[in-house]
């Protein structure tokens, strides 16, 4: 379904914004079945949750999923997530796969992740997808975001130093999204955020996808690391001579 002039005012100003609809269950089993040949195959790249041990339960994240699984892209270009990607980047949305492109695994026991924001706040808008393969809550880390913080007017190192997730500014300013089994999270990479540690026996998988408007003036437009989902590649900057 299209964002209603509504929701893109509330994307706007809260940096976040949660889809009423479900991704199809037989597309998540599906995605659950391919993760779980991947982490049983300890397939890499992979993020490990300790230095000590290199067993499945030890693995925190799967990084490059497009490259590993059709169903990985299938899940990026569903078209609930495209069609509300479209109110906010216009209809010619490229999938970053230089940027997140992965699938946190959070096992039970998993560590908080620190509070961060993942670019600067400034003119471009990238827009992180997170797809939950599992149900996300309270009890196993679900991911908190402070609102507005992408719109913030004052200089703040995106990755502050932190002895506890808790014990930050971020923590008490932030609120808490828990997501159901199938659901989507779209918020403005600018936004700090950060998830608790998983306090649960089980894990917590999610996918997370970066998107950015074809047309933004980053200058490198056939870039093998950009997948055009949707639309056109229309950017044609200031050529010279200019065609009138
Ligand atoms: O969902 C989480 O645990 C954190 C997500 C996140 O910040 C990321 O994937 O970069």
């Amino acid at each position: 379904m299209e964002l209603s002039e509504e929701d893109i005012w509330y994307f706007r100003y809260n940096g976040f914004y949660r889809l009423p609809e479900l991704l199809a269950g037989d597309l998540i089993d599906r995605l659950n079945d391919v993760t779980d040949m991947q982490i049983s195959g300890l397939v890499e790249p992979i993020i490990w949750e300790s230095t000590k041990s290199r067993t499945p339960t030890d693995i925190r994240r799967l990084s490059k999923i497009v490259e590993r699984n059709a169903a990985y892209l299938e899940a990026a270009s569903y078209p609930i997530v495209l069609d509300a990607l479209q109110g906010i980047l216009g209809p010619n949305i490229e999938l970053l796969t230089n940027k997140h492109n992965h699938l946190m695994v959070r096992p039970a026991g998993s560590f908080p992740v620190p509070w961060h924001s993942g670019e600067e706040p400034y003119d471009h808008l990238l827009i992180t997808v997170i797809i939950y393969l599992e149900e996300s809550t309270l009890d196993n880390g679900c991911i908190r975001l402070v609102p507005g913080s992408h719109m913030r007017p004052f200089n703040r190192t995106r990755r502050p130093k932190q002895d506890s997730f808790h014990e930050s500014d971020l923590y008490y300013r932030s609120v808490p999204m828990p997501m159901p089994k199938g659901g989507v999270l779209l918020f403005n990479d600018s936004c700090f955020h950060g998830s608790d540690k998983n306090r649960n026996h089980q894990s917590r998988r999610s996918m997370t996808l970066g998107y950015q408007a074809h047309n933004v003036h980053n200058v490198i437009k056939e870039d093998p690391e950009k997948i055009l989902l949707r639309g056109e590649k229309t950017y044609i900057g200031h050529p010279h001579p200019f065609p009138y």
